[in-house]
């Protein structure tokens, strides 16, 4: 009853950000995201009889209380009646908690992973309704390449559905720039709580959800690069504006955050196309094409306070895998 998974990080051009249902997780609006390569949890997890307890380890720590009873939580809908405890192991290959999508690729990972060790053969469909009970954003991350998070209105109608595979754009880049490895004071869920319940721009926001939600699956079906990175940098600022008017402010980004994003107007003014995307923390995801990618992450390097760069495309679906952590 052991089994492993590896699953990518997806980072959202039509973000999610607000529940209509905190328990069953539905979210406000629908979201497309591009699952990436190379930032990737794996994760190891066996059911046994002689286990007194859950036991979970993420990246050799214990984690936190709250993370802890999260996961429980979510290991409860996935065992259903059994009362089998479970031994989990996690590694993610990048920081945790800083605002690059782990609890996506967290929650998509364990899902592959204990569903297998249960030895219920699931549909992508099926994988992706039950990695959203344990984090929104994970059902994107149980496909490769780019998909949709359908809203729906319970729970069996809100799950992500592929739009393209990873070899249909394989010329598309997203250049993950770090500028922190400290994990974030607002968690997400807390945040995008605030968010709705205190942001006069709330409203507005949804308002434009539609729009951009076309314009992005538009811009996909004709690989327009110009109206899907103008889509998503203007999303992702629509959304931000709702961060910093919740009440108290929630202000994610740094001050290399704002360098970051001024060299990327200053390459599109100089000709190099390129698009900027942030999520729940400081780090600057640069969305371009294959051939600008050295000039841009030439440019990037430079800047004072960016800790690490990591050039990634279009990714593959969530998988198991044969390499146990334990
Ligand atoms: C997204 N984010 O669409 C947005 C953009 C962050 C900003 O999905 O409460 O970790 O577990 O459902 O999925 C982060 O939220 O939150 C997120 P929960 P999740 O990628």
């Amino acid at each position: 009853m052991k089994s492993s998974a590896i699953a990518n990080s997806n980072i959202a051009l039509v973000k999610y950000w607000g529940k209509q249902d905190k328990e069953l997780i539905l979210p406000y609006n629908n979201s497309i995201s591009l699952t990436i390569s190379d930032l990737h949890t794996h994760t190891t997890v066996e059911f046994n009889e002689e286990l007194k307890e859950d036991q979970i380890t993420l990246n050799d720590s214990q984690i936190d209380e709250t993370s802890r009873k999260q996961i429980i939580k979510f290991l409860d809908i996935i065992r259903k009646d059994s009362d089998l405890k479970a031994k989990i192991v996690s590694k993610n290959n990048f920081p945790t908690a800083s605002g690059l999508a782990s609890s996506a690729s967290g929650y998509a990972a364990l899902t592959l992973a204990a569903t297998k060790a249960l030895n219920l053969n699931l549909t992508k469909e099926e994988l992706s309704k039950l990695a959203r009970r344990g984090s929104g954003s994970a059902c994107r991350s149980i496909y490769g390449g780019l998909s949709e998070w359908q809203k729906g209105t319970n729970n069996d109608d809100s799950f992500a559905k592929q739009i393209e595979k990873k070899d249909y754009w394989p010329d598309l880049r997203m250049l993950i720039c770090t500028t922190t490895t400290e994990e974030k004071k607002t968690k997400s869920r807390a945040g995008m709580a605030q968010t709705v319940a205190t942001s006069p721009m709330y409203k507005s926001w949804l308002d434009t959800i539609e729009n951009d939600l076309t314009n992005v699956r538009t811009a996909i079906k004709n690989k327009d690069f110009t109206l899907l990175g103008k889509t998503a940098e203007s999303n992702c600022l629509k959304m931000h504006a709702t961060m910093i008017t919740t009440e108290p402010p929630i202000i994610y980004w740094n001050p290399t955050t704002i360098k970051i994003m001024k060299q990327v107007e200053l390459l599109r003014e100089q000709g190099i196309e390129c698009y900027y995307t942030m999520d729940a923390g400081p780090q600057v995801k640069i969305l371009c094409l294959k051939n600008n990618q050295e000039t841009i992450l030439e440019k990037i390097k430079q800047i004072d306070g960016v800790i690490n760069t990591i050039t990634t495309k279009p990714g593959e679906p969530a998988k198991t895998t044969e390499q146990h952590l334990f």
